[in-house]
């Protein structure tokens, strides 16, 4: 029997086996033929594994605990991912489902409505809790929004603003105990003759809403500098009735490494009591930090909501040309910028180094490119729409849609896009105590989008 070498063809090689001739010699053969198949797929799913090895995290880095395997809910259909534009910058990302993951659509009939155009410049929204809505204008008012349908005249009490660019009365939050201290705390950027900075304060809505009195300001991001860019300026109250404030490093080459020192409130998120104290010394051990941050690192941070279950803080934050940030945000943490980053310079020229990676920085959870600007954002914690149970709603600018995401395990496993075709900047998402959605836009739009009935 002529023995089998590499130039016998594989007709041969079965001729002889079925055969039934030269039964040793060929089981030898299958044996070392075995072997050979073995150790290539050893090699192949080596190399395999080492190409999708993120470079470089650090386990103490990371954001998120492991990905668990169970990421579906097993409700989430298989959709192509919602963004299909070529991204502003070419960066890898650092772990599967950081960017682009696979989208989803509601399945529950919506209702979409204009419940009025008339709003100017409006900025932030919050719900009433006997229904209704609290709205801030830019220019320094406020507008209720009532359930019968009606807007209020505009309503004055706050300080001066700096409403040039993007400043102004900005957020709004209500006071966990508002049905009794009726408070109303707003955040904006204050103006003086030294310049402008991103301030928080509190008043009390009159028994009428007619009007807002006893303004005080509790909170100054210092310092003040001529500037009217990147504020942040949104303000969450946690369950513990803290409350947390966001900021932005003020868009300009001169303070946005600020972002990465402890001696000044830009480009942090701040932690304090509803008086205005600052908690927490969460940089004990550093040099000059100042007390009340809690994380650093931040570019312009313009959407924050707590979870409704796991309570964790949750940010959106604007990226330059490309590289939006979804951010979970812990205690003590930095968060690259501007170090990282995963867009690049308005010129095209990449941000610092050009890395999007470095060992004492948090990865973002969910990035986007190209950008969407996300602005504000809310969990959605009402039962009305089942299947949007503790799903995110961002309200895109550049993007002009809403992004809805869906959340498991600190992880981004959907995403989809409403109202996208109307042609609006979203500026900040409310759910009403309906369980509506309600919205603003830049053109001075609120929209309401609810389960529809049919009626
Ligand atoms: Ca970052």
């Amino acid at each position: 029997m002529q023995s089998i070498n590499s130039n016998d063809s594989s007709d041969t090689f079965s001729a002889e086996i079925f055969s039934g001739r030269g039964m040793k010699e060929s089981q030898e053969v299958i044996m070392k033929l075995l072997l050979f198949l073995f150790s290539f797929f050893l090699l192949f799913t080596g190399c395999v594994q080492e190409a999708s090895v993120p470079e470089t995290v650090p386990a103490e880095t990371s954001t998120s605990p492991p990905v668990q395997e169970e990421v579906s809910s097993g409700t989430i259909p298989d959709q192509p991912p919602v963004e299909k534009s070529a991204p502003n910058a070419r960066y890898l990302p650092a772990f599967e489902a950081q960017t682009r993951v696979g989208g989803v659509v509601t399945q529950t009939p919506l209702a979409i409505q204009v419940l009025t155009e008339e709003l100017q410049s409006p900025w932030g929204i919050t719900a009433k809790p006997e229904g209704g809505l609290l709205i801030t204008e830019k220019g320094g008012t406020l507008r209720i929004y009532s359930p019968d349908g009606t807007l209020s005249p505009p309503i004055k009490g706050f300080p001066d603003v700096d409403s040039r660019g993007q400043g102004g009365l900005l957020d709004i939050a209500l006071s966990p105990q508002f049905e009794t201290d009726h408070r109303i705390y707003v955040s904006f950027a204050e103006k003086t003759p030294e310049g402008s900075l991103t301030a928080v304060g509190y008043g009390i809505l009159t028994d009428g809403a007619s009007e807002v009195e006893d303004f005080r300001t509790i909170y100054r991001a210092l310092p003040y500098y001529q500037g009217s860019g990147h504020f942040g300026s949104r303000i969450v109250f946690a369950e513990d009735g803290t409350l947390f404030v966001s900021t932005g490093e003020r868009q300009a080459d001169e303070t946005r490494m600020m972002a990465q020192s402890l001696d000044n409130g830009y480009g942090k998120i701040i932690h304090i009591d509803r008086e205005g104290n600052l908690l927490g010394d969460y940089f004990s051990t550093e040099q000059n930090a100042l007390p009340g941050i809690y994380s650093y690192g931040h570019r312009n941070v313009q959407g924050m909501d707590i979870h409704p279950e796991t309570g964790d803080l949750w940010i959106s934050e604007m990226g330059p040309m490309g590289g939006d940030e979804l951010n979970l945000i812990l205690p003590g943490r930095n968060y690259g910028w501007p170090l990282v980053s995963y867009g690049l310079e308005y010129d095209g020229t990449p941000v610092n180094e050009g890395e999007t990676q470095r060992e004492g920085t948090e990865q973002p959870v969910y990035f986007w490119n190209p950008v969407i600007t996300p602005s504000g954002m809310t969990f959605y914690d009402a039962d009305k729409i089942a299947e949007w149970k503790n799903n995110l709603f961002i309200g895109g600018l550049r993007g002009s849609h809403i992004a809805r995401i869906v959340i498991e395990n600190r992880r981004v496993v959907a995403e989809e896009r409403l109202l996208e075709g109307e042609g609006e900047r979203f500026r900040d998402v409310a759910v009403g105590v309906d369980g509506a959605l309600y919205v603003i836009t830049d053109s001075g739009k609120l929209y309401k989008i609810a389960q529809d009935d049919g009626e």
